[in-house]
Formats: C-alpha cells, structure tokens, sequence
C-alpha cells in the first residue's frame, strides 16, 4: 500500500518503483500478497456507481488472435437482462486489443466518461470503452513502467493490474478467458494455469466470483484477424452465422458467467435457455 500510493502521487520516483517491480517478477508474490496489491491499486480511484438491481457481469480475456468474444458477449449478455460494463484495453504484442477492434467503425469513442458509461448501461444493458482516469490511476503508471523495464509477465503484477480494473467496475461476477498457445500472450498451458488461479484465488479474496476458462489459441479464433474484419466477423455471428469455434466460445463463456452469478444452475441451461 506504501510503494503503491507513493506511485500513484508521485512521492515515490519510478526507479524506485521499478526496482520494486523486477523484485516482484524475480520472487513472486503469495496469493494474500497479491490481494493486498490488488486491494491497494483498486483504492488509488474510483469505482463505477450501480444504480440498478441488474446483475453486473464482465469478461475479460488475456487475449489471442483473432478474439473477437467481446464485442459479442456484451450485447449477447445485455439481452439477458443484466448489465456489462466491460472497460477494455489496446493490443499487447501480437494480440489486437478490443478496442482498436471497435475503432473500425469510424466515429466510435472509447474515450467515455462515468455519466456517459452509466446513461449507456442503463439505456442499452452494455458498454465497451476504455477505462477512465479515475479508474486505477495506479495501474496506468505502473502498467508504463512495466513495458519498460520488462517486468510486463509477473503474474502477480498481471493479476493485481487486470482484476483492480475489474474490480472497480462494482460487478456481481467476472469470467476469464486465460489462453494459451502460439497466438496467445501466455505461451504455455502451465503459465496459463499459473495465472489463472492466482485471478481466481484474488476475486475470490476480494468477494468477487470469477470463474477462469482456459482456452487453446495455437490457432487462431474464427477465420479473421485483423481489426476492421474481426467486427465484421462478430457482427456475422450475433446474425446467427460466423464460425463455430467462435460461436462455441462464446457461448462457453456466458454460461460460465449466468452460472458463476447464480442466474442458472449449470452451463447446459444457460446455453440452452
Ligand atoms: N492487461 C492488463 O490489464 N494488465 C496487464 O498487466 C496485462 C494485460 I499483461
């Protein structure tokens, strides 16, 4: 909590946070450290308010080529009658970010600001945009350092990173897509499996349920890669037609999602229902 408000005010000068950084990535952290990390970075802002009785829920996926769940998910889960304020990210290495995903549609704003993020939740059920300043100022600043001092693969510091951000949305339940593989930022089912406990054991300490799903991406998802045709590609699949790895996916995870949030007691009724 020391080293993370010095980081999020300034007090503390980033060599010192650096450092900090590679001692995290060379020793590890327990899960209960993590926690207090994780807990730590979620304090240095805001949350989004919940204003209505509707469920919460949210994906986040570590990212493969050619995932375009997301932009899928969302609308998929907000006619469920729940809500998805899902706040995505920009490529990491070989993987496209949702975001960049969505800027195919000239116009398309990621930049939205909490009002703007609530009026849309409550007219339509979801939203996928960036996330804004307030939301884990801490993680903006150390997530810049980490990409330079090469400490970006400590797990503790990719769990602490993903699930403050997720935490500060206020959701009933969070399901991770943790891939693996050549076109996945985790090459190996091992890392994959590393890191997808160390996020479940942290939401569990938090009292979030999340639900980890590890998927294979040694090829990619779907038949597009790229931004502007992965959309299109999404939006062939909420027509009722796409790939059916895609569609599968998909499908696996909302119900993972329904299921962890108590909607439906298990997978085969959420998918079926
Ligand atoms: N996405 C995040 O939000 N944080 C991280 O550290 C990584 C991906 I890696």
């Amino acid at each position: 909590r020391f080293m993370v408000e010095g980081l999020a005010s300034g007090s503390i000068p980033d060599y010192q946070i650096s450092a900090w950084a590679m001692a995290i990535l060379c020793r590890g952290m327990t899960d209960l450290e993590t926690f207090y990390l994780t807990d730590a970075m979620l304090d240095s802002g805001q949350r989004l308010e919940r204003t209505s009785q509707r469920l919460r829920l949210d994906k986040h996926s570590t990212g493969g080529l050619g995932d375009k769940v997301s932009l899928i998910l969302a609308p998929l889960l907000a006619v469920s009658e729940v809500e998805v304020p899902m706040l995505s990210g920009r490529g990491l290495g070989i993987t496209g970010g949702t975001l960049d995903k969505l800027e195919a549609y000239p116009g398309y704003r990621c930049d939205l600001d909490q009002a703007q993020i609530a009026k849309q939740l409550e007219d339509i059920g979801c939203v996928i945009c960036g996330t804004t300043p307030e939301i884990v100022p801490a993680d903006r600043k150390l997530y810049a350092l980490r990409d330079v001092t090469g400490t970006v693969p400590s797990i503790a510091l990719i769990t602490a990173s993903i699930m403050s951000k997720k935490l500060a949305g206020s959701l009933d339940a969070l399901v991770m897509d943790v891939k693996f593989g050549s076109g996945a930022f985790m090459p190996t089912l091992g890392a994959a499996r590393e890191l997808a406990s160390s996020l479940e054991a942290t939401g569990l300490r938090s009292g979030l349920a999340v639900r980890a799903v590890l998927s294979d991406m040694n090829q990619p998802l779907g038949r597009m890669v790229g931004n502007a045709v992965e959309a299109n590609e999404a939006v062939q699949v909420l027509q009722g037609g796409g790939p059916p790895d895609v569609r599968a996916l998909t499908l696996h995870l909302a119900a993972e999602l329904l299921v962890a949030a108590k909607r439906f007691p298990d997978r085969q009724t959420a998918i079926e229902t």
